[in-house]
């Protein structure tokens, strides 16, 4: 570890702010970052405090002036080499990101990757941020809107993606003409700094100006807050849980800034009569532990047809008892630990209370001891029964929790499904075309994210990402998700040497 430590230029005492790759002296309070894994100590850092926020958002506001006039396409060029760079430090992000969080290694490997796809993404952006042109009803009149760099750009990000939730917010910022900062999770700020580092190279070794892309590491209620609140930031994007996002939401909107939230989901997936159970189960296996229940998108409850809710229910439990539970860089090990042991007695509570309120533990649901388990943060991922409206089912908690509801029509099943607050991704598994139009229909899946014969998680960039009701209704990485980050401007230009006004008004003709 302390090899990819150092390669990844995370020796020694760390300050909690970076500009491009400057560290700025912090003057906050001390945080220790602890490895889930083995419960060791990775690395400390010295925090920004609300002054050194200050400082970095004055950094970032003046480097816009200048990195907005850099044009597009030269901007893609930056961004397709940290791109490059990226991919030269793939198995090391990697790592650090496995052992900074605890997922494992392929999944980690696979979420550098999708940094990889969002910059390939932002390369192309470049050359395409259309406007449309559009016909005057006046004559000699020309129309069109064009796209702006919209300013500095706040992001804050949880642990569970600490890599990719930025790039898809940063390198199409990079892109749209904006300069970024950071706020990541207090549990992932090793892996910001390592990629700011890689990312701050390229930036100076293209001459550009110190506030491109900058990180400042520091608590909720002092950055968090200041981020939130300053008017330099023209948007805020912000991915984590409900709680935070309202609060985040409202201090944005109280100075009509513009919020971009990727909030909780409680994903459902319908598996009906017709499904390809081999294919479901497997899916569902990936969606429910892949991650150890820590995904924005898990599979969180699954809602059966009542025909086939027996054989499914135990072949589903006879592939949990395959999962192999370790060390997330050990080969065949497919979940790690949460990320501390705090998630573990949400969890562990969070079964308690289902318990009361009439649900079934059918599977798992412990904490593993001896060995490596002795860091307290290792469960067996677990499968459970529920009615649809049992009160904890209706809430995300961020573990590897599967519901089993059961259903008895579609039409049931769709109404489970969307009775929750949550809107982010859903899925349906079925070989029956009218069941899967009905699900992707307007009487359907009320999601963000709708599939058939595929889990709710591992979106791929190429598409909005987000959701709708308490998901906070944000779209990010590919499609037109880029216009968040930038002004729109509606032209008209008169070439006629008249003055005719729209909607036929006269006004003081002679
Ligand atoms: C998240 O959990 O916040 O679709 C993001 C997925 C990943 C991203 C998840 N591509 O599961």
């Amino acid at each position: 570890m302390n090899d990819v430590l150092r390669k990844l230029g995370l020796e020694g005492p760390l300050m909690g702010t970076m500009t491009n790759r400057s560290a700025i002296r912090c003057h906050g309070e001390n945080l220790e970052v602890f490895s889930p894994v083995e419960g060791r100590c990775m690395g400390k850092i010295v925090q920004a405090s609300v002054e050194d926020f200050g400082r970095v958002a004055e950094m970032a506001a003046d480097a816009f002036l200048e990195w907005r006039l850099v044009p597009a396409p030269k901007r893609g060029e930056v961004v397709r080499r940290i791109a490059q760079a990226v991919r030269s430090h793939k198995k090391d992000l990697a790592v650090l990101i496995s052992m900074e969080m605890g997922k494992i290694l392929p999944e980690a490997e696979g979420e550098v990757q999708e940094m990889i796809d969002i910059a390939d993404f932002s390369v192309g952006l470049s050359r395409t941020l259309y406007g449309l042109t559009m016909h005057s009803e006046r004559p000699g009149h020309r129309m069109y809107e064009q796209w702006h760099p919209l300013g500095p750009v706040g992001v804050i990000t949880a642990f569970n993606f600490p890599l990719a939730v930025w790039s898809w917010n940063a390198m199409v910022a990079m892109a749209a003409g904006d300069t970024v900062i950071w706020k990541p999770s207090s549990k992932t700020p090793l892996t910001a700094l390592a990629i700011s580092t890689i990312a701050g190279r390229v930036l100076e070794e293209e001459s550009l100006p110190e506030g491109i892309l900058n990180v400042v590491i520091g608590g909720r209620s002092t950055v968090g807050e200041q981020l939130a609140a300053d008017r330099r930031l023209p948007l805020i994007s912000a991915t984590g849980s409900v709680g935070m996002g309202r609060h985040v939401g409202r201090t944005v909107a109280s100075r009509l800034g513009r919020a971009l939230l990727e909030l909780g989901g409680n994903n459902g997936v319908i598996v009906t009569p017709s499904a390809d159970l081999d294919l479901t189960i497997r899916a569902i296996l990936f969606g429910a532990v892949g991650t150890a229940g820590q995904r924005c998108t898990t599979i969180r409850r699954v809602i059966v047809h009542r025909r086939i809710f027996p054989r499914f229910r135990d072949l589903l439990m006879d592939a949990y008892r395959q999962v192999v539970i370790g060390h997330p860089l050990d080969e065949g090990v497919l979940m790690g630990p949460l990320v501390d042991v705090d998630a573990v007695g949400k969890m562990r509570r969070a079964l308690a209370v289902l318990e009361q309120q009439g649900g079934r533990i059918l599977y798992g649901g412990q904490v593993l001891r001896g060995g490596i388990y002795d860091a307290g943060t290792y469960v067996t991922p677990c499968i459970c029964e529920a009615e649809h409206d049992t009160p904890i089912v209706l809430e995300e908690t961020f573990a590897p929790i599967l519901y089993l509801i059961c259903y008895e029509s579609l039409e049931e099943a769709i109404h489970f499904h969307n009775a929750v607050p949550q809107g982010l991704s859903s899925a349906i598994f079925t070989n029956d075309l009218r069941e899967s139009e009905l699900f992707l229909s307007h009487r359907g899946s009320d999601c963000g994210i709708a599939n058939v014969n595929v889990g709710t998680s591992g979106a791929e960039i190429g598409g909005a990402f987000g959701g709708e009701k308490d998901t906070g209704g944000g779209r990010e990485a590919g499609s037109d998700a880029w216009k968040w980050y930038m002004r729109r401007q509606t032209t008209t230009i008169n070439w006629s040497g008249e003055l005719p006004l729209a909607q036929g008004i006269r006004f003081g003709d002679r």
